[in-house]
């Protein structure tokens, strides 16, 4: 349903900016994106990684898209970086996928000891060629982003959030997504609300450096 939306949308030129919703959203607009463009770089912004095979017995779930999104051959796992990941984990095996297929992953204490702008650049050198994002709100503190289901302390401040996004302009961007903001969670003046509307501001004018369609 939505990779057919989403499908349809492509065929006539556009780039979608899909706004969710769970993170398992990202997983059929990739499949309609890929299917185009063949296997794309991904720029994910994240507390958690995402990246696990099951949950409760499930493959379908926003804990698992982009290792389903890998084994469907619509992401090149070479050009995956992920930003902003940061505890509690599961165990030791969590990374285990990450290290058999070549993923990148910046931790929130790399980002914070070694600055953005390094970030930026390690996203770069990355993700480059065509490339989707997706920006999970829990990758921003709770602090600037409370309206979230899953929020993990300790992560980007709004500040932060707005230069990796407007930094990856010059990217060849084809699509992207703001998912996992819960308005039932939100705070006073809907704070996550009003960062994930900036962020999706800024990511437009990323996308409209490149003509990449
Ligand atoms: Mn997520």
């Amino acid at each position: 349903m939505v990779d057919e939306r989403i499908g349809s949308l492509v065929d006539a030129g556009a780039r979608p900016i899909v706004i969710g919703g769970d993170h398992s959203i990202s997983l059929p607009i990739l499949r309609a994106l890929a299917r185009r463009h063949g296997p794309l770089g991904l720029v994910q912004f994240d507390a958690h990684i995402d990246t696990w095979d099951e949950y409760f017995g499930g493959k379908y779930f926003h804990g698992t898209p982009f290792r389903r999104a890998i084994e469907e051959g619509l992401i090149d796992p070479k050009r995956f970086i992920q930003v902003g990941i940061r505890g509690p984990m599961y165990g030791e095996d969590d990374f285990d996928f990450h290290r058999e297929h070549g993923i990148t992953m910046l931790d929130i204490e790399q980002v914070k000891a070694r600055g953005v702008g390094w970030a930026i650049g390690e996203v770069h050198r990355i993700a480059a060629g065509h490339a989707y994002m997706t920006f999970d709100i829990d990758s921003v503190d709770p602090a600037f982003a409370p309206g979230t289901g899953t929020p993990e302390v300790g992560g980007l401040t709004s500040h932060e959030a707005q230069r990796l996004v407007r930094g990856l302009a010059g990217l060849s961007l084809v699509g992207g997504d703001i998912v996992e903001v819960a308005p039932p969670f939100d705070g006073p003046g809907q704070i996550t609300a009003l960062l994930a509307a900036n962020l999706m501001f800024e990511f437009l004018c990323a996308m409209a450096t490149t003509g990449t369609r």
